[in-house]
């Protein structure tokens, strides 16, 4: 399994030879495109990853090789504890430095992933030094002067930054991936979901809290009906093993969580849809990578799922897998690991006059995070 850790904390994809949709977004790789390739090695960068040690930034550190993005210099900066470790990048060691206030000369993109405490402190010493931050905490999404970003949906908002941009919540990348091209063609009006999240969203240390729960109750031989453990959870408020919590991030006074409302702040700066309405319920599950999202849409224009079907099999960064009759629909365990995120399960929502149900999943960890960081980055170039 490939490195796991939290938000504040792929098939090989070399530089397109052919064109891509997105003027703004160079690497991007839409099927309309009409934009020349720059040449990569007239654009090499200085690039600088902080939260390496992380699992986001290991797939920080995957997806920069595996999309062949144009590194002239890559800087690992963690904390203290890991300085002197070593990280592969294209076969050779890199020495983990300290994060310091003067780690950024000379770096021209650095991707933060270390929680929103080390953005607020170091994003400006980063931006200071001239470098454009590409930041995976959730601290600066909200600010005015900061896009917040999905490159297959607003690439074009990275022009306006003034050296940060923001990647969203995964749980809203995820679902905007499948939404966006519905509200273009219908108009979303609002929206209710539940989410399904994978402990990897919350970091190393709930990974093996799953693994240890699991073990311990079947190095018991306990029966189905007896899956309460003894041992006291530490990273989940409850046992997360054979579980489903209903309460991921903090609660507000609404009684939603934070995590629960990113989807309609997030989703509106991202859609430039100031109206954008969502009721979300987010869970917890004992699922270790990608995050699924129930979504039942309202939306202004009429809608039909042979309609809706087309809007999505065009989507760039979404594959349909919808054929329920044949039990295929998109799964956690077959979409980790992948770049693409996938939809199913398309029906005329019954309880809306004119509303689609569907099912979107997406690897939190890629698309959720690394991946859309990188291709955040890609549009710098
Ligand atoms: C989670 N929001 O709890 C996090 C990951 N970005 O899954």
């Amino acid at each position: 399994m490939r490195g796991l850790s939290p938000e504040d904390e792929m098939p090989a994809i070399p530089p397109p030879s052919g064109p891509c949709i997105e003027a703004d977004c160079p690497y991007y790789r839409g099927p309309f495109s009409t934009t020349p390739q720059p040449d990569p090695m007239s654009t090499l960068k200085n690039v600088a990853i902080v939260g390496a040690t992380g699992a986001v930034g290991a797939e920080m550190i995957r997806c920069l090789e595996e999309r062949a993005f144009p590194v002239a210099t890559l800087t690992l900066l963690a904390s203290a504890r890991s300085a002197g470790k070593k990280l592969k990048f294209k076969g050779e060691d890199i020495t983990i430095q300290e994060l310091t206030p003067d780690s950024f000369a000379g770096i021209d993109i650095a991707l933060f992933s270390a929680g929103g405490g080390i953005s607020r402190d170091f994003a400006p010493h980063a931006v200071k030094a001239g470098a454009v931050v590409v930041d995976n905490s959730s601290y600066f999404r909200q600010d005015p002067d900061t896009p917040l970003v999905v490159p297959e949906i607003n690439a074009a908002d990275v022009k306006s930054h003034k050296g940060i941009i923001a990647n969203p919540n995964c749980t809203t990348a995820i679902s905007l991936m499948a939404l966006y091209p519905l509200h273009q063609a219908f108009g979303v009006t609002r929206i209710w979901a539940s989410s399904y999240q994978a402990v990897s969203g919350t970091g190393a240390q709930a990974i093996e809290e799953l693994a240890n729960q699991s073990r311990e109750w079947a190095s018991q031989n306990r029966e189905w009906d007896a899956a309460k453990l003894d041992s006291k959870p530490h990273v989940y408020p409850h046992q997360i093993a054979f579980n489903a919590i209903p309460h991921v991030d903090s609660f507000l006074d609404s009684g939603y969580t934070k995590e629960e409302m990113k989807m309609e702040n997030e989703g509106r700066k991202i859609m430039h849809h100031d109206k954008f309405r969502a009721s979300v319920t987010c869970v917890r599950i004992p699922v270790f990578r990608s995050h699924s999202i129930a979504i039942s849409a309202e939306f202004e224009k009429p809608v039909t799922v042979e309609a809706a079907r087309e809007v999505l099999s065009k989507a760039p960064g979404l594959d349909m897998l919808d054929d329920p009759a044949n039990k295929v629909y998109p799964l956690a365990l077959d979409i980790a690991g992948r770049d693409n995120c996938a939809v199913g399960r398309l029906r005329m929502d019954c309880a809306l006059d004119n509303g689609l149900s569907f099912w979107v999943v997406g690897d939190q960890l890629l698309k959720g995070a690394a991946l859309n960081a990188v291709q955040i980055a890609e549009c710098l170039l």
